[in-house]
């Protein structure tokens, strides 16, 4: 398979494949300004390290790599629903948990590298939601990670599909973790009954964090410290997701250290909660993802606006 993936996909010395944890294979994409690495298995990236600014993405040291459970931190992908709508359910749908095909690698002049993959429907997962369905991932390598996240309605009646581009990000330590560009936006707090809250001002965590901001198509900032700062820009999306597991949680949780909470914040581009989207017969909605790391200060430089 690895040697099958290389002859049709691989890129001289920029784009490879090889088997990764619990040899499930990855490919590899080493591009001027930045490597990654994405999973087949749920079209899962699982690292993003931009030359000079180390690693971006959060990655559990205690993650499963087994085709029946999802990878813990990188950036799972949950569709077509968002947290567990039945108990028989998987929890965030089974997108992150599927096997996805390679379609197509590119190395583009600007010098980005760019992988796509896909997952349709099968018997699988039609016996879990009974809908047919072309899903994309396009990941594109360069200064940012960009992650873009299509579905193709190729059925005869509408859609009402969730998504999240669930990214675990690496911070320095969360004590000194602001997170800008939700000022003024109301949230759905999952930790109090989904009651709805107005955020004011920058958002710090110091406690089990778990809400679904509405009405934010924005960029978000993640303030990390005085090292760096992570612009994340979207499209296609008007609901974010911000989750800390904090003491308790991290430690429930099997595959997740009980310090994790102290590196990583989760700020997912979503259509979650009212932000289901709808997408007819032969209609594509995406989702876009764009992050960037900066300087703790200065400005970021508009001319090269991430989206
Ligand atoms: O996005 C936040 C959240 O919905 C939390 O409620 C928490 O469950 C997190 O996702 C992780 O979910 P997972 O199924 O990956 O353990």
């Amino acid at each position: 398979m690895i040697d099958d993936l290389n002859l049709q996909f691989g890129i001289d010395k920029k784009i490879a494949f090889t088997l990764g944890n619990g040899d499930l294979p990855k490919a590899i994409l080493l591009a001027e300004d930045a490597t990654a690495e994405i999973y087949l298995h749920g079209a899962h990236v699982s690292s993003f390290h931009r030359h000079g600014w180390g690693e971006m993405l959060w990655m559990s040291d205690e993650s499963n790599f087994r085709t029946d459970r999802p990878i813990r931190g990188g950036v799972p992908i949950c569709w077509p629903w968002f947290g567990q709508p039945q108990p028989e359910l998987p929890q965030h749908g089974f997108a992150r948990t599927s096997q996805w095909e390679v379609i197509e690698t590119k190395a583009h002049a600007d010098p980005s590298l760019e992988i796509a993959l896909r997952l349709t429907d099968s018997e699988a997962t039609r016996q879990l939601w009974p809908h047919p369905f072309e899903l994309t991932m396009r990941v594109i390598v360069g200064r940012d990670l960009t992650m873009q996240l299509s579905c193709l309605n190729t059925g005869e009646e509408p859609l009402d599909a969730e998504a999240a581009l669930h990214t675990y990000f690496h911070v320095q330590d969360i004590d000194a973790v602001r997170v800008a560009g939700l000022d003024g936006r109301s949230y759905i707090d999952k930790l109090d009954a989904m009651q709805g809250k107005p955020q004011a001002g920058e958002l710090t965590i110091d406690r089990e964090v778990d809400r679904i901001y509405l009405e934010t198509p924005d960029a978000v900032t993640i303030h990390d410290g005085a090292e760096r700062r992570i612009e994340i820009q979207k499209s296609g999306s008007l609901s974010t997701v911000v989750w800390n597991p904090w003491i308790d949680k991290s430690a429930a949780m099997a595959d997740f250290p009980n310090d994790g909470y102290r590196t990583m914040v989760c700020v997912e581009t979503t259509n979650a909660a009212d932000d289901v989207r709808t997408i007819q017969p032969g209609e594509v909605h995406t989702i876009t993802q764009s992050c960037r790391c900066e300087p703790a200060t200065g400005p970021a430089d508009p001319a090269e606006a991430i989206l």
